[in-house]
């Protein structure tokens, strides 16, 4: 008989050596869902997305100009602050550096917003190449809404509360302004490899 059972290791999987952050448990096929609020419903013909804020001018995209925009797929490990992190999801969608591109700024900030309100912010520099996009596909298929669909912010190099789900656009600024969970003590940039959970870690 074996010494340690199937029952006593349990759902919770070993990942490889160095994959997890610290702190961070891996949740194996589960996606756990965390929203603050109600689940918000926009047709997509209302449906639009705008970078502006302190921008040369106002971008707007709707939804079929922004599924007309270069595609980008993204396979990334996510972590959540309360330490559940979900390895190898597969997303696609559109670069944020796509929707950035031309912008004349000098802004070091953006402000996500979304459809029901909440916000985050991210330093310019964190949404750059190959690190954040904007995702309507999850696993092949369209993004299921309590997962942010249509779409939503995909950050994977920072906590989840970064990838903001509904996201309806970004509002560069040129001071740093806390978000919905920024105001409530979170890390204001929230890099899981440094454990950047709160104000001061
Ligand atoms: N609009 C919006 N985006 C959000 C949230 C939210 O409440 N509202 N929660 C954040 C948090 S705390 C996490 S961990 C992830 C969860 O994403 P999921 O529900 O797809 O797992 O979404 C983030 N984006
Ligand atoms: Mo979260």
């Amino acid at each position: 008989m074996s010494f340690v059972s199937r029952g006593f290791t349990g759902r919770r999987r070993t990942a490889e050596p160095g994959r997890l952050p610290p702190g961070q448990h891996d949740v194996g096929e589960d996606f756990p869902v965390l929203s603050a609020g109600p689940t918000p419903h926009v047709p997509l013909e209302q449906w639009d997305f705008t970078v502006g804020g302190s921008v040369d001018r106002v971008r707007r995209w709707t939804w079929d100009e922004f599924r007309r925009l270069p595609r980008e797929p993204v396979t990334a490990d996510i972590h959540c602050v309360t330490s559940w992190s979900k390895l190898g999801t597969s997303w696609e969608g559109v670069a944020v550096r796509t929707l950035l591109e031309d912008v004349e700024t000098e802004a070091g900030y953006v402000v996500a917003f979304c459809d029901g309100g909440y916000t985050t912010n991210l330093p310019l520099d964190d949404v750059g190449d190959g690190m954040a996009w904007v995702v309507d596909t999850y696993d092949g298929e369209p993004l299921p809404a309590e997962h942010g669909g249509p779409a939503r912010l995909l950050v994977p190099h920072l906590y989840l509360w970064k990838s903001a789900k509904w996201v309806r656009g970004l509002r560069l600024v040129l001071q740093d302004e806390p978000g919905f969970w920024e105001t409530f003590g979170y890390h204001q940039r929230g890099d899981p490899w440094q454990e950047q959970r709160y104000a001061g870690d």
